[in-house]
């Protein structure tokens, strides 16, 4: 990364990027509390594109240590001059990653001048430009891109921030906080003055500067008090922020109601900007938003954007309590409040949507990402103990693994008890920047019930594997179910413990029904905390079905030998819809293993007629929720398909997948053709959960239909497309198009670059689809698509839409035995490595988790590796990644 200006010659030209600089891994083990504490700062920001002055005036007091040197951290930045009280100082040295000061009083008032150059800022840390707009992005260590500090979450201080610039380009001047001052400058520049009463880690800091248009509406918290709502987005997209506001007040009303959690500033503040690394940025009162996550409308947005954009409004919403009022000690405590949060969204979506469908979708999280994550050289506890960047650590093990951890404990203790655990934490905490212990501790003390065992969750990593044996003995009528965990070692730990893994249990009879556990209790949680253990239920009448980890009630892998009638019991009769789907997939994964041995062996493929009889049922039954339906028909991906097997064999599990999904979509043709004519909706386009669930069933039929009969489907989606009133029905009829490879494939994508090609934000649907082709020519095509007119290099959304999708979603390609693949992306990483690594470090998760695949293509992808590591200035980021992958 070039940002440094030529300024001054002693310009910090270090970047803790540069692996040449000795990157040191940090570790949670070393935390020190700091010698020096910040009262407030107030920082003065002139903006100019290529030289933004930024003034950071801090009260700061030595708390320990005598005479101890002060050290801020600082980077890619230019110092202009250095006050303390008021008069030039002297006594400091410019280090590596900062500046260290001497001989400094107990008590001061430090002044910084520093200069920075946004637009050369193609990383997208710290002030840079999104498109016209100034913005900032400091978490994690961002703002010490902006001035010298001490960037650490553990130091709280009272910010204002005065923001001057040009007032025609732009005219609306953010911050966090209220707005105390503002006026206008010579030279047609004005300024705007913020002061936020809440005492915050600079992380949470936002600027943002811009010519906006502006949704504004007003929320009445519970206490009464009035709430400004203001929704910033470029110029023009106003008729698309409805739902992002309806989503914010929804958030609001649903935290005061389930967490009696209220907002607490005036305003809250969210803008929108087209350059973003990921999806938002909860600064306090002024969200920053990945314009994804917020421009919706019928035309141009699908349902699931639109649940997208409720789930991440909330999320951010809901950091306000669980992340801002009360914050992380350090970096290594990052679950506390993304695990934390990631719980609260998804239970604000479940209360707001179908809990069984948003189940499904975070156990899909889970089993085609999570677990391959554990197994992969980058395995971590949702704690991590060592971390070398920490913006590589944004995981889904922090986030995903981090929220089932929490939900395990809700499952243990029950929203009661949780809540108060709750209320006990933000009653000792708030104001604070604390530690995962003490969330525990909190739970642990309002509900009495002893987490020490439990808490080995967060300092453990890898997915536990849980075997099940059972026994009936008919003389006794007792039923005997053993479950032994083995917990493997992964790459980042050698030894394991057995951990507190809350099994939820049903057992069904042979008519269906739930057997009656206790009390009139037909289901019951289980703790399974020893290696090996078995429990005991007398007085049945016959062996039941057991229905295992319902709702998915812990992060494990498990395996017990169904047969395929218990499977289809379970289908049937299981009380837990998620169960139900969660029985499909079990049957489905089991064919495909079956298949990939038969293939393997040189055998034909083969599915029993109960597979399809199971599927028939699940189609045609009028019992079941249409979107429950449509998911029962989405199974593993063939990237979480890996995960099945010791050793992956590429050709076979995509074979063997497609010929499944083929006999299916074959011999449940004339079931499809009627399904998909029985969900078709004309009313106006509504995001509601019962449409949502018609469209999504029937563009899951028109996908089936697109591969048994072409040329009716070929037919249905010319129709379907001339008739659409709304995005997601447009794009089913694309999808099905385009997996099918239907006669009208082109020109139907043709048609949509016509229409769409100025909406970058829709055209990373299309580029997403073009990059999913199943093609020998694929390569070659995202090469021409790298020059299509909507397509910009340095824009993280296209990039995630062409290169993500298809080194993630179109993996059999990806991991062509020439090799191909590997290069591509290669190639792209050494591109992006030294604009965006942030970005880069994202892109390479599937070239680093090669362990299980054949000695040929672990060969190709290492060469790729080392070509890699080979290059000059490799970001920490990858660097990361890299050495690990290799040493795995
Ligand atoms: N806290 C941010 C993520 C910051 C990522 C920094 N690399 C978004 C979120 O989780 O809400
Ligand atoms: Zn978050």
């Amino acid at each position: 990364m070039t940002q440094v200006s030529s300024i001054e010659e002693n310009a910090d030209e270090s970047n803790h990027n540069d692996i040449t600089k000795n990157p040191q891994e940090k570790h949670l083990a070393d935390y020190k509390p700091s010698d020096y504490l910040i009262e407030s700062l107030d920082l003065v920001f002139d903006l100019f594109d290529e030289n933004t002055i930024v003034k950071a005036t801090t009260q700061i007091n030595r708390v320990t240590g005598d005479n101890t040197p002060l050290f801020l951290f600082g980077d890619n930045l230019v110092l202009r001059s250095i006050l303390v009280n008021d008069s030039a100082f002297t006594d400091y040295t410019l280090v590596e990653g900062g500046i260290e000061l001497f001989n400094l009083p107990t008590s001061f008032v430090l002044s910084i001048e520093t200069e920075l150059n946004p637009l050369a800022n193609k990383a997208f840390e710290g002030l840079y430009k999104s498109g016209e707009a100034f913005c900032t992005q400091c978490e994690a260590e961002g703002f010490r891109r902006i001035t010298y500090y001490l960037d650490r979450p553990d130091i709280l201080a009272k910010f204002s921030t005065t923001i001057s610039a040009d007032k025609t380009l732009y005219p609306s001047l953010l911050s966090n906080g209220n707005r105390v001052d503002q006026g206008d400058l010579a030279d047609g520049r004005h300024f705007v003055k913020w002061i936020d009463p809440f005492p915050k880690p600079a992380y949470l800091f936002a600027l943002v500067a811009g010519q906006f248009d502006c949704l504004a509406d007003s929320f009445v918290t519970k206490s009464g008090r009035t709430v400004a709502l203001e929704l910033f987005v470029d110029k023009g997209n106003l008729d698309k922020t409805a739902h992002a506001m309806l989503s914010l007040k929804n958030s609001m009303t649903w935290d005061e109601e389930r967490f009696n959690l209220e907002y607490d500033l005036d305003i809250y503040m969210i803008v929108a900007v087209d350059f973003f690394n990921m999806g938002a940025m909860e600064n306090k009162g002024l969200n920053v938003f990945n314009s994804k996550f917020v421009l919706a409308n019928s035309q141009s947005a699908t349902d699931q954007d639109y649940l997208g954009i409720e789930a991440v409004i909330g999320h951010e919403y809901f950091h306000n309590w669980t992340g801002n009022r009360i914050t992380c000690r350090d970096w290594f405590q990052l679950s506390l409040k993304e695990g934390l949060t990631v719980f609260r969204d998804q239970e604000f979506s479940s209360d707001m949507g179908s809990r069984t469908v948003n189940r499904i979708a975070n156990v899909k999280i889970m089993r085609n990402h999570q677990f391959a994550e554990d197994a992969g050289p980058m395995s971590h506890p949702i704690r991590p103990a060592s971390v070398m960047e920490m913006n590589n650590f944004y995981t889904v093990t922090v986030y995903d693994k981090g929220s089932e951890v929490i939900r395990m404990l809700h499952t243990l203790l029950g929203e009661q008890k949780f809540q108060q655990g709750m209320a006990l934490y933000v009653e000792r905490h708030d104001g604070q920047a604390v530690t995962c212990d003490d969330f525990v501790a909190a739970m642990t003390d309002a509900s009495g019930i002893d987490l020490t065992l439990f808490k080995r969750w967060y300092s453990q990593s890898g997915t536990p594997n849980v075997n099940i044996t059972d026994h009936f003995d008919t003389n006794t009528n007792s039923y005997q179910i053993t479950f032994k965990q083995k917990n493997l070692p992964t790459a980042d730990q050698k030894h394991k413990q057995p951990l507190h893994i809350p099994v939820d249990i049903e057992l069904l009879d042979s008519e269906g029904n739930a057997v009656d556990l206790g009390h009139g209790k037909t289901s019951k949680v289980l703790s399974l905390t020893q290696k090996e253990q078995t429990f005991v239920f007398d007085n049945l009448k016959q062996k039941p079905v057991p229905c295992l980890f319902r709702g998915f009630s812990a992060p494990v892998k498990y395996q017990y030998a169904y047969s395929d009638e218990q499977l289809l019991h379970l289908i049937s009769y299981a009380s837990d819809e998620f169960s139900r789907w969660d029985a499909g997939q079990i049957l489905f994964n089991k064919y495909l293993v079956k298949n990939v041995q038969l293939q393997q062996a040189g055998n034909a493929f083969s599915l029993p007629t109960l597979f399809i009889e199971a599927f028939k049922a699940v189609l045609t039954s009028d019992q079941l929720d249409p979107a429950l339906i449509a998911d029962m028909f989405e199974f593993i991906s063939e990237n979480g398909a890996m995960e099945l097997f010791e050793a992956v064999d590429i050709e076979a599990i995509h074979a063997a997948r497609l010929f499944i999904l083929q006999q299916l979509a074959e011999q449940l043709q004339s079931e499809f053709v009627a399904v998909y004519h029985q969900h078709q909706l004309t009313a106006d386009y509504q995001p509601k959960t019962e449409d949502i669930a018609q469209r999504k069933l029937a563009n899951c039929a028109l996908s089936y239909i697109a591969k048994s009969d072409s040329k009716l489907a070929n037919e249905l989606v010319l129709k379907q497309i001339s008739r659409a009133n709304n995005m997601t029905d447009h794009l089913g009829a694309l999808l099905a198009a385009n997996t099918g490879k239907l006669a009208c494939r082109d020109a139907v994508m043709a048609d949509f670059d016509d229409k769409w090609f100025e909406n970058g934000l829709v055209m990373d649907k299309w580029f997403a689809l073009q990059a999913s082709l199943s093609s020998e020519t694929i390569l070659a095509n995202i090469e021409t698509l790298f020059n299509h007119r909507s397509f910009d290099y340095s824009n993280p959304n296209r990039l995630r839409a062409l290169v993500g999708t298809f080194v993630n979603a179109n993996s059999y390609y990806f991991h062509a035995i020439d090799g191909s693949g590997y290069v591509f992306l290669t190639d792209q990483l050494i591109k992006l490595n030294s604009q965006n690594p942030q970005v880069a470090a994202r892109l390479i998760t599937p070239l680093i988790q090669f362990k299980r695949l054949d000695a040929k293509r672990v060969a190709l992808i290492k060469t790729q590796l080392t070509r890699l590591l080979a290059i000059d200035n490799l970001s920490l980021d990858l660097f990361e990644k890299v050495t690990k992958a290799l040493a795995h």
